[in-house]
């Protein structure tokens, strides 16, 4: 899997050398590029933006250096995603399919935004343009979408994450429901017990009681999660929760 993020800082992609995801470029797992936009500046003062046509406030990332750097890394089959308060939610799906996409390039926008028509003009040339929003909020720039980018797809990836069942059990897998909360020893931690069921080693209870625990803290904490749980994957018992 290839990566590449276009940034004016790419001083703020550091962190990918480290953790899990550093672990994965080292290993050969993942071939993650950063590249500094202004590489693709003709002028002088290696100029990136301009005054938004129309009027109003701040400046507007030119669509020439960005067609430049694009033109030299898009390639047959690249997913372009483009972060963007205005996007698409950038969700587990999202990843999944990324992961599944042998090569992403991510183009960072700061001020206003890139011109537009450079989601456009790589649509037309048929290429998978994905604009994606990491939640409804204001960040200053892309560099950290493409930081939650790369490492949600990143421990997707085989090999990256040790025990592949991890994945599996997580909050956002299939199910669509909140993880269950977790408990280590002590058994009891000033004056907090733990749950007695998990001390039972009764095997079906356990899996019963973490269960509902999902459900009800999904119920509480993102109902909206559960109005899009498929009904195959309620089992008879969630009812009594
Ligand atoms: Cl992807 N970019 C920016 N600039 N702000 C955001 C965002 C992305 N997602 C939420 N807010």
């Amino acid at each position: 899997m290839r990566i590449d993020v276009v940034s004016i800082f790419p001083e703020y992609l550091a962190p990918l050398d480290l953790s899990l995801v550093g672990k994965a470029r080292r290993a050969g797992l993942l071939d993650v590029r950063v590249h500094d936009l202004r590489d693709w500046t003709t002028d002088r003062h290696r100029t990136v933006d301009d005054a938004p046509l129309g009027g109003g406030a701040g400046m507007v990332m030119r669509p020439d250096v960005w067609g430049e750097a694009l033109d030299g890394l898009v390639e047959q089959g690249t997913e372009l995603v483009l972060p963007t308060p205005s996007g698409e939610r950038f969700t587990q799906r999202t990843a999944e399919r990324m992961a599944a996409t042998g090569h992403v390039v991510v183009a960072c926008g700061r001020y206003e935004g890139i011109d537009a028509r450079v989601a456009d003009h790589y649509r037309e040339r048929g290429v998978r343009v994905t604009e994606v929003s990491l939640g409804d909020y204001v960040l200053n720039g892309g560099e950290v979408a493409a930081l939650v980018l790369v490492e949600a797809v990143a421990r997707l990836l085989p090999g990256v994450v040790g025990n592949p069942q991890s994945l599996v059990e997580e909050s956002h897998g299939a199910a669509g429901l909140l993880e269950y909360p977790v408990f280590t020893r002590p058994p009891v931690w000033r004056d907090l017990p733990a749950p007695p069921v998990l001390l039972s080693g009764h095997h079906a209870k356990v899996e019963r009681w973490r269960r509902d625990q999902s459900l009800r803290r999904t119920a509480l904490r993102r109902p909206d999660l559960l109005q899009q749980v498929p009904l195959h994957e309620l089992d008879r018992d969630d009812r009594h929760v």
